[in-house]
């Protein structure tokens, strides 16, 4: 059965560790680079041996991500515990979105299927309340009615431990409306979809053939095949020549927006260049959902079983079988992975534009800035469309 938690009535609860700004205590020092080396660039790439790839045609609007072994999470102590630490992966090759599901493609699917959204639907409160700690109150219906989360920036500085100082619960959002009723999507084809759950990406991925990647497959794709693992997929450096290489919030978070990156909001997909694998916004702008199930602890799991699996490595893992999120201390409550950061996140909160950063979203809460995008395997991809 479908989940459902309601942030509107969970205050932050449920929908603080959906954002990006968590509280500061549990985010990176603001760093362009390890303090123990000069920064690098991870463009240094050798070309690649093609001669194991598919054959062509590939699957329109997909980019093949080879098979490989790659360093998962990291070592940096300038990074979140639930990244650490760093352990092998090795992972078949599989083709991914080359950008983010975009409102064009969402609405086609909708258009065909007359699929109708978490966010579209009101909240059953017996369901709701198996999620929330025992005697927490029905919240008014009003609040029962469907929505989702919109962003609300302030016009002035504000207690940044507090997401509702910037995050609003908006009867009426939806991904035809991510700001609220009185907005919408027109002219806006090529932004990528927000406002959707897990679910409704599930929905989505099933109906295009396709799957949503395990959080291994997204972290390996987004580094773009660079020999060298750097805080973000292009180096260490954040601006690179001075270049904006991923939409990020820039200015003083939440309440200056400055827009130096072009953007104060989301950004039409393909806006800024693609890694190594060909592969656009594998940084900011969106969060991307993936199909693990979240454990702030899974690399650490994943650590010891690949300290006692021969030959060192994890081979297609598909992630925890139970959820664990110490920030919400409720292990009843499921969680999935969301990966990439988006266009509000600060180089003073988390820095989730660097390839290993990931939090827990529970899997029916949408927000106005998460998205995603879809994999496929070979064997999947025989006969479909
Ligand atoms: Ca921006």
């Amino acid at each position: 059965m479908r989940t459902l938690l309601h942030p509107s009535a969970l205050s932050c609860l449920a929908a603080v560790t959906a954002l990006c700004a968590a509280a500061p205590a549990q985010t990176a020092e603001p760093s362009q680079a390890s303090a123990a080396q000069p920064p690098r660039p991870a463009a240094a790439k050798t070309v690649p041996d093609t001669s194991a790839w598919p054959a062509k045609p590939w699957p329109p609007g997909m980019v093949w991500v080879p098979a490989g072994e790659y360093s998962m999470g990291t070592d940096d102590p300038n990074s979140l515990q639930n990244e650490r630490p760093a352990h092998r992966v090795k992972l078949d090759g599989f083709w991914m979105d080359e950008h983010d599901v975009t409102n064009a493609e969402f609405a086609r699917f909708v258009d065909a299927t007359q699929y109708i959204t978490i966010a579209e639907r009101p909240v059953d409160w017996e369901e709701l309340k198996k999620q929330v700690p025992p005697g927490t109150p029905k919240p008014p219906d009003e609040m029962l009615a469907p929505g989702s989360l919109a962003y609300t920036p302030p016009d002035a500085p504000v207690d940044v431990r507090d997401m509702q100082n910037w995050w609003t619960w908006t009867t009426g959002a939806s991904w035809r409306h991510p700001d609220g009723p009185q907005s919408d999507i027109t002219g806006k084809d090529d932004l990528p979809v927000t406002q959707v759950a897990w679910d409704d990406a599930v929905a989505y991925a099933d109906w295009a053939h396709k799957r949503l990647p395990t959080e291994a497959e997204w972290e390996y794709a987004a580094r773009g095949g660079a020999p060298i693992n750097t805080r973000f997929w292009w180096g260490d450096e954040f601006r690179p020549d001075g270049k904006f290489m991923c939409n990020s919030f820039t200015g003083e978070f939440p309440w200056h927006n400055t827009a130096e990156d072009g953007f104060a909001g989301l950004a039409p997909v393909k806006s800024f260049p693609p890694n190594g694998f060909g592969l656009y916004d594998m940084a900011g702008n969106v969060w991307q959902w993936t199909s693990d199930i979240y454990r702030a602890d899974a690399h650490a799991l994943s650590a010891d079983e690949a300290a006692h699996t021969p030959g060192g490595c994890c081979i297609n893992p598909r992630g925890p079988a139970t959820s664990f999120n110490p920030v919400r201390n409720m292990p009843e409550v499921l969680e999935r992975v969301v990966k990439g950061g988006s266009f509000l996140c600060h180089v003073s909160y988390c820095e989730s534009y660097r390839p290993t950063a990931r939090r827990g979203t529970p899997p029916d809460t949408g927000t106005g800035h998460t998205g995603f995008r879809c994999v496929m395997s070979p064997p999947e991809s025989a006969g479909k469309r």
